[in-house]
């Protein structure tokens, strides 16, 4: 078993595939070229969308964002390892992940652009809506993997926070809870060393955080995440655990944010820039076109078609979300209660005799 063999407590974390790639044959877990190939595209396109996205934003065609780069291969990885059935239960920096799964990118430009209907997925994809309140979305995935198990399901559910969101109670509730039950979920942790301008080093005096899975009688890894294999590969493994009965698993998942927290913050004014050019050097996305181009499965000029064809299919999307219809003001109003209480009707007449004014 991977997490026997790297046990958090004694330093060990999983890597498959280095920053120059070269790989550790003996762990490298079977993908099939196709698929190889479908992620690296998957990544880039996230990679394009992402920096559309905070582009946009500059422009103000979209609100406050908080880009994904660096970290495509953290949320990838698990979503390879997942069934059909199976839960994504996502916090708000899993693009690529959303896109492995099927999400289309249309809604998620649409979510980001403060329409509701962005977040209303097709019920088949089995996507949570994003999470804002760090570590909430913990919660609510015990209560799906409880159900799923309850209703006799052989679904897993895949949960994931960043590290900020280790230090909130839902995150030690949630894996209490699915420690005491032994749940079907894989808790993924995307440690990308910054909550805003919290360092990983004054979130928590633990040496890792996978190892804070130990507390809960539950599994816990540390895995390189900008490794597409080793996260893939940890998350297979988890999966099959959870699915047989073995209880949950902790992944954390070694990363780096490239970008800003969001577009609303600097991160220049509380980080070194040689940190972050330091990472840049492991980009997730770099490393797997090594790989590819190693084993002769990408050249450059299939390299540069995918990144044209990711240009082209963001292009379609935003123009398809901007096309969207634009929401009215009583959905700001009518999704909270069953019936509007008096308090609000009230504010919503106000607001209609203020529409239209500047
Ligand atoms: C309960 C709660 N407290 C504070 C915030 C404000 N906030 C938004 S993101 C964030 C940091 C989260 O850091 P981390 O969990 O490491 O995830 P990252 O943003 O780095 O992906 C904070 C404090 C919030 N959204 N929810």
């Amino acid at each position: 078993m991977l997490t026997d063999d790297h046990d958090p407590l004694k330093g060990k974390m999983l890597r498959v595939l280095d920053q120059d790639a070269n790989v550790n044959e003996d762990l490298v877990p079977s993908i099939d070229d196709d698929t190889l190939k479908r992620a690296f595209y998957t990544m880039v396109l996230s990679r394009v969308a992402d920096e559309k996205a905070v582009a946009m934003q500059r422009q103000g065609r979209l609100g406050a964002y908080p880009p994904n780069k660096g970290q495509e291969a953290a949320s990838l990885g698990p979503a390879m390892a997942m069934d059909e059935g199976d839960w994504f239960v996502w916090s708000f920096r899993e693009l690529a992940g959303l896109l492995w799964r099927g999400l289309p990118l249309d809604r998620y430009f649409l979510g980001w652009m403060g329409n509701e209907e962005g977040n209303r997925y097709d019920e088949r994809l089995r996507i949570t809506p994003p999470s804002i309140p760090v570590a909430s979305q913990y919660a609510y995935a015990v209560g799906l993997a409880y159900a799923s198990r309850y209703r006799g399901e052989s679904a897993v559910t895949f949960a994931f926070t960043g590290d900020g969101g280790t230090s909130e109670g839902d995150f030690h509730e949630s894996l209490n809870a699915a420690g005491v039950f032994r749940l079907p979920m894989v808790f993924i942790v995307q440690n990308n060393q910054w909550a805003i301008s919290v360092p990983r080093s004054r979130q928590t005096a633990s040496a890792t955080l996978a190892q804070k899975a130990v507390a809960y009688g539950i599994r816990g890894i540390q895995v390189d995440g900008n490794d597409i294999l080793a996260m893939y590969a940890a998350s297979k493994e988890a999966a099959e655990v959870a699915r047989s009965g073995g209880g949950p698993t902790l992944i954390e998942a070694y990363t780096y944010r490239l970008g800003d927290h969001t577009t609303s913050d600097d991160a220049r004014r509380y980080r070194l820039e040689a940190e972050a050019k330091e990472w840049e050097a492991r980009d997730p996305i770099t490393r797997t076109m090594k790989y590819l181009y190693s084993r002769g499965l990408l050249d450059d000029d299939e390299a540069s078609d995918l990144w044209d064809e990711a240009g082209k299919a963001v292009e379609d999307a935003v123009a398809r979300a901007e096309a969207f219809p634009r929401p009215s003001l009583e959905d700001v109003f009518k999704y909270t209660y069953e019936d509007m209480p008096p308090c609000l009707e009230e504010q919503l007449d106000e607001l209609r005799g203020t529409e239209g004014r500047p």
